[in-house]
Order: C-alpha cells, then sequence, then structure tokens
C-alpha cells in the first residue's frame, strides 16, 4: 500500500468514528458497531486513529483467555503431524540467519478464542532461512545511516489526507504503550495507548526517551513499510504467515506455546509477556517491562528467539479472517486483499508472535497459531519484524 493509500485510510477512520472511546474499540476490539451503522463526524483527533488493533479481549467466564490445555474447538481440521523435511542448507547460513529446511504441518489452531485461526490445515512449505531474532536497534540504525530512510512515524502528515483536523494535531509521532495507574475495563485499549508527538523508532516512548542500553532490543514503532524497506535494504523480505508459524513451531506439533506444552517450563519463564495485572500492575516476573534483548529468552527448536512474546513481527502476507478456509496447500502467499470483520474497511497485513503485552487477561496471542493483524502504515512500541531469505 503506498503512502498516499494509507493516509487515507486513516483519513477516513478519523471522519467516521464517534469518539475517541468508540473508534478505540472499533480499532482494538472490531465489531463493537455494525459497518452499517451511520456515525456521526467526531470531534477530530489522531490519537484514535493510530491505535494498534492486534489483540482482543476475552469474550467469556472470568474475563481471562481460557486454558489451552482445556480449550479445544471440536472439528477444527485435520491434524497431522509435523514433519521437518531432511534438506540440508544449500549454502553456508548468512550471518545471524538460521536453516529452517521447510516441510508440512497442521497450520492453525484448536484454541477456542482463535476463530480466524481455523480450519487448520496442511501447509507444506519450501526451505528458507531466518533471522534467529528481530532486527534490533543496532541493525536499524546501521539501515537508516546507509540509506538516510525516513520511517513513517517521522514523515509529516499531509493535511490534505486529513480534512477537518486542526493542524495543529497533525504532528509525527507514533502510539505508546502507557499504563494507567489503575484498573481499567479491558475494553477499550484507550486506556493504555497514548499517541505521542514525537515518538519514532529512536525514540520509542517520545522525546526524552532514546535508544542507549537497548541497542540489542527489537527494533519497535516501525511501520510495515519501514520493515520492507529494510528487508529490501539487507537482501532479505519478511516471511510469510505460514514461514512464520511453521518456524515458531520449532518442529512440534500442535504444541500450544513455542517451546512446549505448559506457560512455564520448570517453574522458569520461557518468554517476555505480561505478569501481573493488565495493565496497570505490571510485576515484571521475567525481568522486563517493556522490550527485552532479542536473546534474553531461550530459543525455539529451530533455533529461533522470541518467536512468542517481546515484539510482535510483521509477515508479508494480507490479513483475511477467512483465509484458511481458502489457503493453498503449498507456500500460501497469503489472500490478495485484506478483510477484517472487527475493521471492515481498513487494510491490514498480518503480525505474528505477541509481544511483551500478551497476558492471559488480554492477550494471548504469543501462542503460535494465533493471528494479529494492523494497518500497514501503523506501528507502536510493541511491534517490530524479522526477515527471511528463500532457499
Ligand atoms: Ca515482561
Amino acid at each position: 500500500m503506498c503512502a498516499k493509500n494509507s493516509l487515507l485510510n486513516r483519513s477516513r477512520l478519523m471522519v467516521s468514528a464517534r469518539s475517541f472511546c468508540v473508534l478505540a474499540m472499533l480499532v482494538a476490539l472490531g465489531g463493537c458497531r455494525p459497518a452499517s451503522e451511520p456515525v456521526e463526524t467526531p470531534a477530530p483527533t489522531v490519537t484514535t486513529v493510530l491505535l494498534p488493533s492486534c489483540c482482543t479481549a476475552p469474550e467469556q467466564g472470568d474475563g481471562r483467555f481460557p486454558d489451552p490445555a482445556t480449550s479445544h474447538v471440536e472439528d477444527s481440521g485435520k491434524v497431522i503431524e509435523t514433519v521437518v523435511a531432511k534438506i540440508p542448507p544449500p549454502r553456508k547460513a548468512p550471518e545471524g540467519m538460521v536453516w529452517i529446511p521447510g516441510g508440512k504441518f497442521s497450520m492453525g489452531t484448536d484454541y477456542g478464542p482463535f476463530g480466524d485461526a481455523r480450519p487448520i490445515h496442511t501447509v507444506e512449505l519450501s526451505g528458507y532461512y531466518m533471522d534467529a531474532h528481530a532486527v534490533t536497534n543496532a541493525e536499524f540504525a546501521k539501515f537508516v545511516k546507509a540509506t538516510h530512510y525516513v520511517t513513517v512515524a517521522e514523515r509529516p502528515l499531509n493535511p490534505r489526507d486529513f480534512p477537518g483536523v486542526d493542524k495543529s494535531m497533525l504532528v509525527p509521532g507514533a502510539i505508546v504503550f502507557t499504563p494507567p495507574t489503575q484498573e481499567v475495563p479491558l475494553n477499550d485499549a484507550g486506556n493504555w495507548w497514548r499517541y505521542v508527538p514525537g515518538a519514532n523508532w529512536k525514540n520509542p516512548e517520545g522525546p526524552g526517551s532514546d535508544l542507549k542500553g537497548r541497542e540489542n532490543h527489537p527494533v519497535v514503532q516501525v511501520a510495515w513499510d519501514d520493515a520492507v524497506a529494510y528487508a529490501k535494504w539487507a537482501g532479505k523480505r519478511l516471511p510469510t504467515e505460514a514461514e512464520f508459524e511453521f518456524a515458531a513451531r520449532g518442529g512440534a506439533t500442535q504444541k500450544p506455546f513455542v517451546w512446549g506444552d505448559t506457560f512455564c517450563e520448570d517453574g522458569k519463564l520461557m518468554a517476555n509477556t505480561f505478569q501481573g495485572h493488565f495493565p496497570d500492575k505490571n510485576t515484571k516476573d521475567d525481568g522486563y517491562e517493556r522490550t527485552s534483548p532479542v536473546d534474553a529468552f531461550p530459543p525455539n527448536g529451530f533455533g529461533l528467539y522470541d518467536m512468542a512474546g517481546n515484539v510482535w513481527n510483521w509477515c508479508s502476507d494480507w490479513y483475511r479472517n477467512d483465509y484458511y478456509k481458502n489457503s493453498p496447500a503449498k507456500n500460501p502467499q497469503g489472500p490478495k486483499d485484506s478483510f477484517d470483520p472487527e475493521e471492515p474497511g481498513v487494510m491490514k497485513r498480518v503480525q505474528r508472535g505477541g509481544s511483551f503485552l500478551c497476558t492471559d487477561q488480554f492477550c494471548s496471542r504469543y501462542m503460535p497459531g494465533g493471528r494479529g493483524k494492523g494497518a500497514p502504515d501503523t506501528g507502536s512500541s510493541h511491534i517490530g519484524f524479522r526477515c527471511v531469505i528463500g532457499g
């Protein structure tokens, strides 16, 4: 999607929203109002259109996502045992990359809340090299130094693309996780996301923040367009959604976590997620309130780090909630267009892996079948990426 269209998408959202609360719910939760319901022109606010849309609150029970050990949807699709191809790497792996030999696996999950990850279906993949970890701040800095690339969050906003919006509000910036000081309803992501003028990859939390001590953390505040630009410069590409899931599963079959069957392994937290009470009290049992070094947690069965937690990873595919019904069996590239019933009319790309904000109280999509999605022009403080090279 070109930047112009992306901005037009933003603009359309801005004039179709009713209020911060409603739009925040539309973006973060979806389905809060029928698409055909007429809406009033709001008091415009940049903040509302830039909320990320990766997570959906649970709809049942005590407000927590159900235990993956007990939440299984019947007739979710045929499951086969994962077959990791015995294909040796065609050449020495590029520095920092891991050979994923491809094979066959069951893509999707029977885990209850993940309705868009069904039916489970067999996918066959060719081999590829994947970055062992997400692109770091230090690596992204090299790219920017070499190319003088300006990320989406740093670019001026054109008033023509935002009719009716006060020019003073059109300030480059990005959305930042800003935890409230008290318990808040989980049905309004506006309670913990804030648009911060001046926030970008170099200043992830806005002016006054920097990357000192975070050189080995994943870069964040990068839009899909930024990730694609980096990949092209590096001679790589973004992974397809299928490549990411196959890699995340690490050769295992339908395990709920990329490391195995239980959230903790021998009492050890295996990924950077959110502990405590979301979003107001982060007990940081895993040691990190926000991003962590890319090698802080153990790698999975393929030797890949942070395939769950830390930051979401942009994938190349457009997002459609119903894609698994029609996905090609071999090397699927994603649908030709995008549709998210939670937010019709907004084109989105797939994100995978979950982030440091994932918790069973709000977002369990760090589990390998979980799908995330977001507008290509919208990064945030918990979205990064990694790259692949075809075999
Ligand atoms: Ca954490």
